[in-house]
């Protein structure tokens, strides 16, 4: 039996519901400042997400529609450019607090932390984006509440690379038999699991359609009394709130 001692968190997706109306809108901001012709629409981003990195997203994109001016040596000027601009537009919209945490992750969140578990962050996110995120929904103490945050070019790969979640938990000196991890896609379960954490799975917006077999629960979110969350876990239908008794109970 392993004993829970920490959580890990995912960002995009899992605390909140940030894709679709924050970086999407702050990408297509970005890529108006600098006069491209490009805009990514729901769907269109919806496919992208498959790529993970901003930066990294935003090259496969330039070289699916023009794969000769993509390969020019400035192109990645360009890029750093466009994530820069894109990056201060996703914190000013956060900042405006037109996103909010899923239903569920403040709960977990604060009975984690009466506990005593350990929280963390692993993200391919931005280090900025997470801190926004974290101060317009937690408050400026916010950050405070992670003992380690990974995020973004901390590691040379990015998720479904196990590298961020390694990172996490060697800063942690942290056995992943003594976690779990929080995530909403296959990207994120790949890099857990590879990390050998085991893997609760929030399905979003964006990844309701994927496929999550191998994950400890894969649910529709944490779920609150108003509506409680559905799906799986070990494989067997359950349905509920999910709090720190249950992800105790799930990892034992
Ligand atoms: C989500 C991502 C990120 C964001 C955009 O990561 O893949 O790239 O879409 O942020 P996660 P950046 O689910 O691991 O939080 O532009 O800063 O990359
Ligand atoms: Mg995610």
């Amino acid at each position: 039996m392993s004993t829970l001692h920490a959580l890990i968190f995912d960002v995009d997706g899992t605390l909140a519901e940030t894709e679709r109306d924050g970086h999407r809108i702050a990408f297509n901001h970005a890529f108006a400042d600098l006069g491209l012709d490009w805009h990514w629409d729901v769907p269109t981003y919806g496919r992208l997400l498959a790529i993970t990195g901003g930066k990294e997203r935003m090259l496969a994109y330039w070289q699916e529609i023009d794969p000769q001016a993509a390969a020019r040596p400035e192109a990645a000027a360009l890029i750093a450019e466009l994530h820069r601009r894109k990056t201060a537009h996703y914190v000013r919209l956060v900042a405006e607090g037109g996103i909010g945490l899923r239903p569920g992750v403040r709960r977990v969140l604060e009975q984690a932390r009466d506990a005593g578990l350990r929280l963390a962050i692993a993200t391919t996110t931005t280090p900025d984006n997470v801190e926004a995120l974290i101060n317009a929904t937690l408050g400026a103490d916010g950050m405070g509440w992670f003992e380690v945050v990974g995020a973004g070019d901390a590691v040379p790969r990015k998720k479904p690379d196990p590298g961020i979640y390694t990172w996490v938990l060697e800063r942690m000196a942290l056995h992943p038999e003594h976690a779990l991890a929080l995530e909403d896609s296959t990207n994120g379960l790949r890099a857990a699991h590879g990390a050998g954490l085991r893997t609760v799975v929030t399905t979003g917006a964006y990844t309701h359609h994927e496929n999550f077999a191998g994950a400890l629960a894969w649910l529709d979110g944490l779920g609150d009394d108003a509506a409680p969350a559905s799906g799986q876990v070990q494989g067997q239908p359950w349905s509920g709130v999910v709090g720190l008794a249950e992800l105790r109970q799930w990892a034992a």
